[in-house]
């Protein structure tokens, strides 16, 4: 499954790799693609290991909103 999570206040290839990290570091994600110009980040995860919220919850606890 791919999931497109629209992430504001990414600006820099840290804050990229923060992001990327966090969703990675969730049990049952497989890849995770940042596209800091648009601030979409496509997730391909494991139906039924992980959640929209719990991804969602990752990325706001690095400090960045999700929409
Ligand atoms: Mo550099 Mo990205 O301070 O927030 S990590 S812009």
């Amino acid at each position: 499954m791919t999931i497109t999570l629209n992430v504001s206040g990414m600006t820099c290839g840290h804050c990229e790799a923060s992001v990327k990290g966090a969703l990675k570091d969730l049990d049952g994600v497989q890849n995770v693609d940042v596209n800091l110009a648009t601030g979409k980040v496509d997730v391909q995860y494991e139906e039924g290991k992980v959640t929209e919220a719990e991804m969602k919850e990752a990325v706001e606890e690095q400090g960045y909103d999700v929409a």
